[in-house]
């Protein structure tokens, strides 16, 4: 019943919480059903005379302790196809189980101080678990004590925090290894300007670690591997579309010798992409686009000759991360960091067939 309760106050909250979209009030719906329980359930005949009112209580106390696995989502918002495609894996997951499973849902806007409202809203909650991609690696530690002391294991989804900030702030977390992806990007990188060339790159949001990561990976693999290859400028586009293309058009407008652009995801390939045709040039052959993430778009993309390769960083979690979440609140150990398996493609393995194949 607190649970539930909370659940219901933590709809009113302006973060605009909702469990699996409108199951929170079918969440909710446990009260009379736990009202319900004890009557349905016979009571044991030779205990009744015994002990009344533990009788009375003990399914109750059975019936509001929920048995559903309850899960508190602090969402970063909605920057990326990426990130929406993770939304609805989430939401989906939930909402076809929803005889095991309650979700909280928040979505934070972008804003760290919104996730950590949420995060504080969920352990008000107490729900059993909480997962989050933190939207930045920096700044977690007041919140996830809280969490320790509340005893609510919390998992990390698909974004890291600041190792200086302790390892045992969190459970668990759920991620492709982004320090790959910028490797992998590097790879491909290198082959498609045949050793040769000069690069400019998107970075995603400021201190996310899906950030600096893949730049670390991308960056460090070119300056050991690849001496006639220069990073020209490097700067943030937030994961967006919108700034992909702003800061792409602004690369384009100070340097006139660009062979090549590596995006840290697909949303900001595709708004590169845009620039580049504004601007006269070919993507895909004046410039070459490389990204990270895997979604449809860019293998539309691809198939049309204007991207070059992306970095897949599956964000297919929701089953991962409920039967991990399921596996803590049975007090199971699991392992500290749950790898993505994700794959590279290039321009000349996308088919119609591998475009209509992908799931997001
Ligand atoms: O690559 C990007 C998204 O954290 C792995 O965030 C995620 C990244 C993903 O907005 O598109």
């Amino acid at each position: 019943m607190k649970k539930v309760v909370a659940l219901l106050t933590g709809l009113t909250m302006a973060m605009g919480l909702v469990a699996c979209g409108n199951s929170s009030t079918q969440t909710a719906a446990p009260a009379p059903a736990a009202e319900e329980a004890p009557a349905a359930e016979p009571a044991p005949a030779e205990e009744e005379t015994e002990a009344p009112d533990e009788q009375a209580e003990a399914p109750a106390a059975e019936s509001t302790g929920n048995e559903k696995l309850v899960v508190g989502f602090a969402q970063i918002g909605q920057e990326s196809g990426w990130r929406d495609a993770e939304t609805n894996d989430v939401q989906w997951y939930a909402a076809r189980n929803t005889d095991t499973i309650e979700l909280a849902f928040a979505d934070a806007q972008q804003k760290q101080e919104n996730q950590i409202k949420a995060i504080r809203n969920f352990i008000e909650m107490d729900v059993d678990v909480i997962a989050f991609p933190p939207v930045v690696e920096t700044g977690w530690e007041a919140v996830l004590t809280e969490c320790q002391e509340a005893g609510i294991p919390v998992i990390l989804v698909d974004r890291g925090i600041d190792a200086s900030a302790g390892e045992d702030l969190y459970t668990t977390m759920i991620a492709s290894d982004h320090v790959w992806a910028g490797e992998q990007a590097a790879i491909v990188m290198n082959d498609l300007l045949g050793g040769t060339g000069k690069v400019v790159e998107l970075e995603g949001t400021v201190g996310a670690s899906a950030a600096v990561q893949r730049k670390q990976g991308f960056d460090d693999y070119i300056a050991n591997n690849c001496p006639d290859i220069e990073i020209l400028d490097s700067q943030t586009g937030d994961f967006t579309r919108a700034m992909g293309k702003e800061v792409m058009e602004s690369f384009l407008k100070s340097y006139s010798d660009i062979d090549a652009v590596f995006c840290h995801n697909d949303d900001m390939a595709l708004g590169a992409i845009e620039a580049i045709k504004e601007a006269g040039l070919k993507p895909g052959e004046d410039i070459k686009v490389v990204g990270v993430d895997g979604v449809k778009g860019a293998f539309e993309s691809m198939l049309a000759g204007e991207m070059n390769c992306t970095v897949e960083c599956t964000p297919i979690l929701a089953q991962q991360i409920f039967d991990t979440a399921a596996k803590l609140k049975n007090g199971e150990t699991v392992d500290k960091w749950i790898m993505s398996a994700d794959g590279v493609y290039t321009a000349d393995q996308v088919t119609q067939e591998v475009v209509d194949g992908r799931q997001y």
